[in-house]
């Protein structure tokens, strides 16, 4: 059968587009990836009307191209197309916690993730790297910009934007202890394989190892470090 042309519309740094690559590897199917680096990021909102990173455009042997945005939708999308390995548990109750560990990834702890990343300016001027990697230096210096203003503005909406440092620091160190509460004496999550709440989870943790004050706490952690290593991580 003939190899379908995917390709991934991502930023190396976003955790989401991290989330689509594990699933990706773990499925292994080969991918091209399209790159939004620097002021390249406006052209990445025009994508589609969500304006948001990862965008997945597939192409099957028929020539048919299909184009989907989030990274749940993207992988549930990659599980239907290529069932195996399959990345969502068979039983109700773990296919259920996986759901709702996967959420919890895509709408908590990242909002964590985001501030130890982008308002903390030394894991910031790091991001920056990234974001402008191959573009001139200051167009990621302005992104750097765009995202604090921008984050501080949706902190703001979620409450978490009046919460001290300190709180927000015990904040994540709470969803860290979860974590590995969840991994004491286990392989994965949930159940006996992986699955896409191993996914959803180690893409945002790979996140913080990447550029925040707590990757050597991660990274050295008994189980969150070697679980890391499991899912696909790739850590420095
Ligand atoms: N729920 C979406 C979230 C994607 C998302 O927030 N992507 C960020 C990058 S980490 C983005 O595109 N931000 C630009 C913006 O919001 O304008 C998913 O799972 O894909």
């Amino acid at each position: 059968m003939p190899e379908p042309r995917i390709v991934l519309h991502q930023w190396l740094i976003s955790p989401f587009c991290a989330k689509v690559r594990l699933a990706l590897a773990v499925k292994g199917l080969a991918y091209e990836t399209q790159e939004y680096n620097g002021l390249l990021a406006a052209k990445a909102k025009r994508l589609t009307p969500a304006g948001k990173l990862p965008v997945l455009d597939y192409t099957d042997a028929s020539g048919e191209r299909t184009r989907v945005q989030d990274s749940s939708a993207i992988i549930a999308a990659l599980e239907r197309l290529h069932p195996e390995p399959s990345l969502y548990p068979e039983g109700p109750r773990e296919r259920g916690l996986a759901h709702v560990i996967e959420d919890w990834a895509d709408e908590s702890l990242f909002w964590f993730e985001a501030y130890f990343r982008l308002l903390d300016p030394v894991a910031s001027r790091k991001a920056a790297a990234y974001l402008g990697a191959g573009r001139p230096g200051w167009e990621g210096t302005i992104l750097r910009r765009a995202g604090e203003l921008t984050y501080k503005r949706r902190l703001a909406v979620l409450g978490l934007g009046s919460r001290s440092e300190r709180e927000l620091v015990e904040g994540a160190r709470e969803h860290f202890e979860a974590i590995a509460g969840m991994l004491a004496g286990r392989e994965w999550l949930v159940g006996d394989r992986l699955s896409i709440a191993d996914i959803a989870v180690a893409a945002q943790v790979g996140e913080f190892v990447r550029t925040s004050r707590f990757a050597d706490e991660l990274e050295g952690h008994a189980d969150i470090g070697p679980w890391l290593t499991r899912v696909g991580v790739e850590l420095s």
